[in-house]
């Protein structure tokens, strides 16, 4: 198994800004001459914790790390206006080109998954390998599975409080419900809503829980961004058409060095859609950790991660 690298510090950080409405906080840590890769958080609206860093061996690699729109420390804080899969697609190459970067490895789990494939799809000659992991593609089957039905028959107990804030005769369509309280213009009734939605992920994102990431996901700061966030981008089906593009446009990126890592009992992004794409992308690396679930922090997922970055930092 193999174990995080030890905790460092960015050699740069600042703010780029990326429309009259929002400034993205992006940092770089580990080898100002090595080989670029970027890492393309979760939710969306997840930002990036410092511990991101250690999946990349400083050595090697130029980390660039940033928080996409609306998160993080990212500005407006988690504003849903010009907040779409393109915009983040632009403003990667924005944030590329800031750093004066011709081509770089990306790495993404679940909506980095996403938005990995989105971004290469769109900009496959400045991607020189891919590290997936949890895939998500953001079909309605996926999100139904997650917030309607489905993971609520494996986590009952913490369905229960998922769907508290939401009055018995509005549950037949929980993310339009969830997306008027969260839009809502009373903060105590967002937060509560805001609460609930991030909790019921961190309930679900291990295969065994962790008290920590609860507690984490449950502060206000960080729960009123992933929610509203994830829920706008949710309630607009990603922002893709067809709600399959990024399946169908695998041949862009066939050519490009890929991994995949998928955790077995991954309930937030059900193993189907790692195993959809690896069917339509057979060329990419397909790994699938026998005893983990969705998040990056269990260890057969860190170990997988680890040595695919070291991986693709020798070749
Ligand atoms: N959202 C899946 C996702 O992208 C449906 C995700 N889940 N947890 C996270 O991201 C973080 C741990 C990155 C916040």
């Amino acid at each position: 198994m193999r174990e995080l690298y030890p905790p460092r510090e960015p050699y740069n950080s600042g703010y780029l800004k990326v429309s009259d409405l929002h400034t993205i906080h992006f940092e770089e840590s580990g080898n100002p001459q090595g080989k670029p890769i970027v890492l393309l958080h979760g939710g969306p609206g997840g930002g990036c914790p410092p511990f991101y860093r250690q999946y990349f061996d400083p050595e090697k690699w130029r980390l660039i790390m940033f928080d996409q729109r609306g998160c993080g420390q990212s500005k407006p804080h988690a504003e849903l206006q010009e907040n779409t899969t393109w915009d983040l697609v632009n403003d990667i190459e924005k944030l590329r080109e800031h750093l004066s970067i011709e081509q770089w490895v990306v790495f993404g789990g679940s909506w980095g998954s996403t938005l990995s494939l989105a971004y290469s799809q769109t900009h496959p000659d400045r991607c020189k390998g891919l590290i997936l992991r949890g895939i998500f593609m953001l079909r309605q089957k996926e999100i139904r599975w997650f917030y309607q039905e489905g993971a609520s028959y494996i986590f009952p107990d913490a369905w229960e409080e998922y769907v508290k804030p939401i009055p018995i005769n509005e549950r037949d369509d929980m993310l339009t419900a969830y997306y008027k309280r969260l839009t809502s213009p009373d903060a105590q009734i967002r937060l509560e809503a805001a609460r609930a939605w991030s909790i019921w992920e961190a309930s679900t994102s291990r295969l065994f829980p962790d008290f920590d990431l609860k507690q984490r996901f449950g502060t206000d700061v960080f729960a009123e961004a992933f929610a509203r966030i994830e829920c706008h981008y949710f309630i607009n089906k990603g922002f893709l058409e067809p709600e399959d593009q990024l399946l169908l446009n695998v041949d862009r990126i066939r050519h490009i060095p890929a991994v995949i890592v998928q955790g077995r009992y991954d309930v937030v992004c059900p193993m189907m859609s790692a195993w959809e794409l690896h069917r339509a992308w057979e060329e990419a690396e397909f790994i699938v950790v026998p005893d983990a679930g969705h998040s990056m922090s269990e260890p057969g997922i860190r170990s997988g991660l680890i040595e695919a970055t070291d991986k693709f930092a020798n070749c």
